[in-house]
């Protein structure tokens, strides 16, 4: 990563966070959960009894990797959006016929790369285009010539856009992939609160310490003041949006100090860190058609806890 870049990403970070804790209801952006620590605690999370949302995306591709493949076709160039750990991504890559290449996407340099060239050992005949891009951004990927575009989207990661911001992503994919092109997407479904609520409030306490990492990474970035212990992490289901909150909530009357600006709590104010919503599969299909995306086949769990969509532009 060169200079420039690092120190712009600082300083949108800093605007980012002095923005947020300046508004009525105080928030701040969930992209920044992943620093180092943030990406390990969240494997962690994934590896919970009580977080549904991996294990169950992970069976659903492993019982499906072939359709999938089939559906993206031959000479395909994967676009992965996040390069997170690239285990689902093997599946398809395994799968993929004369794949043309991989490009994974992510803001974080340092993961990228490590990620990339594990990869590319392992597929030492795979075309593999790590680029740094923060995808919550217009931003383009490599050309390559009579390849057909395929972006992959897991984790359910666009639940964590708001409506009209998950629209300008679909669009932009749309764009993205182009008129051949295609998206694979993995999208949590709605279920009963009762398995929702534990999946963001593990009994071990991984999520809270994922939560309170982001005044963690504040303070070490920014020169906070946050004493984390003196927040508590709490996640709800918010049944009007469909979606899980994840909000960090003042223990005291207390004030933070980020930089050269302060910041007043009262007790019991929250900073709301995150959204992360829940949907209904006829409700999205038609929110996908109208930003030029069709569903063209759809995977789930036995529950129904979670879906995998093949959409076509
Ligand atoms: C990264 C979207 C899969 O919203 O479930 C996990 C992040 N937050 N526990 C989600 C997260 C709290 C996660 N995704």
């Amino acid at each position: 990563m060169t200079t420039t870049r690092a120190a712009s990403r600082t300083s949108d970070f800093r605007t980012d966070v002095l923005l947020g804790l300046s508004l009525p209801q105080k928030r701040l952006p969930s992209k920044y959960f992943y620093d180092a620590v943030g990406s390990r605690l969240f494997d962690q999370i994934t590896k919970l009894d009580e977080y549904y949302l991996t294990r169950t995306e992970l069976a659903i591709m492993r019982a499906n990797a072939a359709a999938m493949a089939a559906r993206c076709g031959s000479k395909c160039l994967l676009i992965e959006l996040g390069a997170g750990s690239l285990v689902k991504a093997r599946l398809l890559l395994d799968r993929l016929d004369r794949p043309a290449g991989f490009v994974p996407v992510d803001v974080s340099g340092d993961h990228l790369r490590a990620a990339a060239n594990e990869l590319a050992a392992e597929y030492p005949a795979l075309a593999v285009h790590p680029t740094v891009a923060d995808f919550t951004r217009p931003f383009e990927v490599p050309r390559v010539p009579a390849a057909r575009p395929v972006i992959y989207f897991p984790g359910s990661t666009i639940g964590n856009f708001d409506p009209s911001e998950a629209d300008t992503l679909l669009r932009h994919i749309a764009r993205l992939a182009g008129p051949a092109g295609g998206l694979l997407l993995g999208l949590d479904l709605r279920k009963a609160p009762a398995v929702l609520g534990p999946a963001y409030n593990d009994a071990q306490g991984v999520t809270a310490a994922f939560n309170r990492n982001l005044l963690v990474r504040i303070n070490r970035e920014l020169g906070g003041d946050f004493d984390p212990a003196a927040f508590h992490h709490t996640a709800f289901y918010n049944l009007d949006q469909s979606r899980m909150e994840m909000h960090l909530v003042s223990a005291t009357d207390q004030q933070v100090r980020v930089g050269d600006r302060v910041f007043p709590f009262r007790a019991g104010e929250s900073i709301h860190t995150e959204n992360s919503y829940k949907y209904d599969l006829a409700n999205f299909t038609r929110r996908a058609a109208g930003c030029g995306l069709r569903v063209e086949e759809t995977w789930t769990d036995a529950d129904r806890y979670f879906a995998v969509l093949f959409l076509s532009v």
